[in-house]
C-alpha cells in the first residue's frame, strides 16, 4: 500500500536511508523551508496523482462536443441575447453522438451545457434562457439527460463544460448574487444526472469595453464539485487537470505531469505564478531549474483540446475543412504520446446529428488507432522494470518484424520520474540507435523510419530517481494514405 506523508519527516527517511519503505505525496507538496536543490528533485519524484486524476489519465482520449444556440446563429461566441426559438434541431439524436465516439475508441463525452451566451440546453430553475424555452419537444426537452442517458447505454463516461462567463444571465457583474446562481447551475447538473467524470471549468471571458466584470467564487466552485461528484476531474480553470496551452492538439516535447503551475484562481496563486513567470502556455513548466525555484509543487497533467473542424461549435462553410487522418493520427502522437490526454471535439449540426463527414472521419480514426495499437510486437512487454540512471533493458520481438514506433510507460502511480531515453534496434551483430526523447510519464510514443529488426534496447539515461518503467511496446503505423484508401 501506497503511504502519503509529510514533506519534512519523508525527507529525513529518505535520505538517511532508514527505511526500506516507500512514501508518497498525493496531488501536491510543500517543501520543507531548509531543503537543498538535490532534495528537491528528490522530492518532485515521490508526487502522484490521485485515484481520479489516475482514472482520467487512464482514458487517453475523449471527446468534446460543442452544441448549443451558436450552433443555430452559426457564432463562436453568442451575446446572450438569442431568442430561444432559434433553439430546434430537427433530428435530434444523442444516441449517433455517443455510438460514434464510443466506436472511435473516447473514453469520457464532454458536453457544453451552457456557453458564454448562458442558454442552457437542460431545463435549469435558475434562468428561462433555456430548451424550456425552445419549440424543441415542446419545451419539454433536456439535452444533458439524453446525452447521459446515451452515455449509460453505451458505456461511455460522461462531463460537463458550463461557462462561468455567462453574457445572458441580468445578475452576471453582481458577484455574489452571480456565484450563487452558478453554484445552482451546477448543483443540478451534478446532483440530477447520475455520475460526473469530469467539469470543464472555462477562464474565457469578455475583455470588451462594456463588458461586465465578474469575481468568481473559484473556491466554492470547487467545493460544490468535490462534495457532489467526488470521481470528477476539474480541469482548466480547476485544479486537478491543466489547460496544454495551445488549441491546435500539441501537448510539449518535454511534459511533466509534476509542476509549480497552478490555475489563477486567487491573488496568492496568481502571484507565485508571476514570480516563477509561468502560466499554462509557458514552455518549461517542469525543469530541474524550475523545480529548485518553486515553493510547492503539484500533479497536474494537461489535456489537449482540439477540434475536428476549425470552429468549436457547427458552421455549414467548414464542411470541407475537417481535419485530414493525417493531421489527427500527428496530433494522437504529440498529444496521448507526449503524456497528455487528447480531448478532441466534434460539433453536432443544425439537425442534431454529427455530420456523415465528420462521422467517417471518426471512424476512420479510431479504426486506425486500434489496428496499430492493438497488438504490441515485444515479447514480455508488460513486465515491469526498475532501473537507476543509465539502465536498459531489451526486448525480444515475436518475430523479426517492421516497426515504426516505441510505446514507453511509466508508472505514474510512483511518480514521473524520467527526463531522457534511448531506444536502439539490434541490427546484424551491432546496434542501431532509433531515437530519443525526453519525458515518458504516463505514456511516451517515439515515431521513427520503419526499421526490420528482431531486438530492441531501451536505455533510461537520466532521470529523478529510480526510474519505473511498467510497460514497452514496438509498432507498426501504416501509412494514413494508404490507410484510408484501403478502409
Ligand atoms: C474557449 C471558449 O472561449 C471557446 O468558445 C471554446 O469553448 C473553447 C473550448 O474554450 O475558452
Amino acid at each position: 500500500m501506497r503511504r502519503i506523508f509529510f514533506p519534512g519527516l519523508l525527507l529525513i527517511l529518505m535520505l538517511s536511508g532508514c527505511s526500506k519503505k516507500k512514501y508518497f505525496f498525493e496531488k501536491e507538496l510543500a517543501f520543507p523551508k531548509i531543503i537543498t536543490n538535490d532534495q528537491k528533485i528528490k522530492l518532485a519524484a515521490y508526487l502522484v496523482p490521485t485515484s481520479r486524476q489516475y482514472e482520467w489519465q487512464k482514458t487517453e482520449m475523449n471527446a468534446f462536443i460543442h452544441f448549443g444556440m451558436n450552433t443555430f446563429t452559426n457564432r463562436e461566441w453568442g451575446n446572450g441575447f438569442e431568442d430561444p426559438a432559434l433553439f430546434n434541431p430537427t433530428a435530434f439524436d444523442a444516441e449517433q453522438w455517443v455510438k460514434t465516439l464510443k466506436n472511435a475508441g473516447f473514453g469520457i463525452l464532454i458536453l457544453t451545457a451552457k456557453h458564454h451566451d448562458g442558454f442552457c440546453l437542460w431545463p435549469t430553475e435558475t434562468t428561462t434562457h433555456s430548451v424550456a424555452s425552445s419549440p424543441w419537444r415542446n419545451g419539454e426537452g433536456d439535452v444533458v439527460r439524453e446525452v447521459k442517458d446515451a452515455c449509460d447505454k453505451y458505456k461511455m463516461k460522461f462531463g460537463i463544460y458550463l461557462s462561468p462567463w455567462d453574457r445572458n444571465a441580468k445578475s452576471y457583474g453582481d458577484s455574489p448574487q452571480y456565484n450563487a446562481l452558478f453554484i445552482k447551475q451546477l448543483t443540478e447538473l451534478l446532483s440530477n444526472y447520475g455520475e460526473i467524470d469530469e467539469v470543464w471549468l472555462d477562464g474565457a471571458k469578455g475583455e470588451e469595453p462594456l463588458e461586465r466584470v465578474q469575481e468568481y467564487d473559484w473556491e466554492a466552485f470547487y467545493k460544490v464539485i468535490d462534495q457532489l461528484q467526488p470521481r470528477a476531474v476539474k480541469a482548466v480553470m480547476g485544479n486537478d487537470v491543466r489547460w496544454v496551452g495551445n488549441e491546435k492538439g500539441f501537448a510539449r516535447e518535454t511534459e511533466w505531469s509534476v509542476t509549480p503551475l497552478q490555475p489563477n484562481i486567487d491573488v496568492a496563486t496568481i502571484k507565485e505564478n508571476e514570480r516563477l513567470g509561468i502560466s499554462p502556455a509557458a514552455e518549461d513548466l517542469g525543469s530541474r531549474e524550475l523545480i529548485v525555484r518553486a515553493k510547492k509543487l503539484y500533479w497536474y497533467p494537461a489535456e489537449v483540446n482540439v477540434s475536428l473542424r476549425p470552429g468549436w461549435f457547427y458552421h455549414p462553410e467548414e464542411d470541407q475543412q475537417i481535419k485530414t487522418l493525417n493531421r489527427l493520427v500527428d496530433i494522437y502522437y504529440k498529444s496521448v504520446g507526449r503524456n497528455a490526454v487528447l480531448l478532441l471535439n466534434v460539433s453536432p449540426d443544425t439537425r442534431g446529428l454529427l455530420p456523415e463527414t465528420d462521422v467517417k472521419r471518426l471512424e476512420q480514426f479510431g479504426n486506425y488507432i486500434a489496428s496499430t495499437f492493438d497488438e504490441n510486437k515485444l515479447v514480455d512487454g508488460k513486465v515491469a522494470w526498475t532501473t537507476k540512471q543509465g539502465g536498459f533493458r531489451e526486448y525480444d520481438l515475436l518475430e523479426n518484424d517492421t516497426i515504426n514506433t516505441i510505446m514507453l510507460q511509466e508508472d505514474i502511480k510512483q511518480g514521473q520520474r524520467v527526463e531522457s531515453f534511448r531506444v536502439d534496434a539490434q541490427m546484424g551483430n551491432g546496434w542501431k540507435k532509433l531515437g530519443e526523447g525526453t519525458t515518458i510519464g504516463y505514456k511516451r510514443l517515439l515515431k521513427f523510419n520503419d526499421v526490420a529488426t528482431s531486438k530492441i534496447r531501451i536505455t533510461i539515461l537520466e532521470t529523478r530517481d529510480e526510474a519505473n518503467i511498467l510497460n514497452v511496446g514496438a509498432f507498426y503505423a501504416p501509412p494514413t494514405e494508404e490507410y484510408s484508401a484501403n478502409k
